[in-house]
């Protein structure tokens, strides 16, 4: 990798959404593809995006699923925008600290098929969009609710699930008793998420979230914005079997 690059990768963007997420057309929202090429393909059919559309991945494109790489390319020809999620998260940490996380063999597999074209693209994905006239907010995980969501780190707002009764944000499963981040969101603004598969979209007065776990043999999901209008397609299979 170029060291020009390289340098680039971080700090990781905090962009405000003003510019970009300000769509002429609707606003296309979809969820965690993790390399679900085919069901990308079937997605786009039905969303039909014009040119005056904007298209925001909500963060982990790659990995567990079939070809991650193709759905890099395809988010690019499509001028897509994407927040960074966990899996991407990890893929620039290991470039700037090497050592610092332990590969995946599915990650070692990828990095060596990554090109200048795939990486220029892994760091353009932000932490998290604003649309701060229609008070929303899209970020991969999540935010801690008594923290100003702007000042939250990228560890914490790619993979947050829910959170303990110290206040650490934690892996669902890991901790019982924790709750899920967004039962203690009851603020503005409304935040749309993904990052945490579930069979069906789940909706609270505050926040959506969308993962409905395509690479589990789930759905892969998208929302239409202004219309808040869901389109999924159902996975071929669970491609981590
Ligand atoms: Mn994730």
């Amino acid at each position: 990798m170029e060291p020009e690059l390289k340098n680039r990768l971080f700090p990781f963007h905090q962009v405000k959404g003003e510019e970009s997420l300000v769509p002429q057309g609707r606003l296309l929202i979809i969820g965690d593809v993790h390399g679900c090429v085919r069901e990308l393909e079937k997605l786009l059919k039905t969303l039909n995006p014009q040119k005056e559309d904007q298209i925001l991945f909500l963060g982990d494109l790659i990995n567990r699923g079939p070809d991650s790489k193709t759905v890099l390319s395809m988010a690019r020809t499509l001028n897509a925008s994407s927040l960074l999620g966990n899996h991407e998260y990890r893929l620039l940490k290991h470039i700037h600290q090497p050592g610092s996380i332990i590969l995946r063999s599915y990650e070692a597999n990828l990095l060596d098929n990554l090109d200048s074209d795939d990486w220029n693209y892994l760091s353009s994905m932000v932490l998290w969009f604003e649309q701060p006239n229609e008070k929303r907010l899209f970020v991969h995980g999540g935010f801690l609710p008594k923290v100003p969501w702007h000042q939250q780190s990228a560890e914490i707002v790619t993979h947050i699930q829910t959170i303990d009764k110290q206040g650490i944000p934690r892996r669902r499963g890991e901790i019982p008793d924790a709750v899920f981040w967004t039962d203690l969101w009851d603020q503005e603004p409304f935040v749309i998420y993904g990052h945490t598969p579930r069979q069906k979209v789940v909706k609270t007065k505050t926040t959506i979230g969308i993962d409905t776990g395509c690479v589990w043999g789930g759905h892969l999901t998208a929302l239409i914005l202004p219309e808040f209008e869901i389109v999924q397609v159902k996975s071929k299979k669970n491609y981590i079997k």
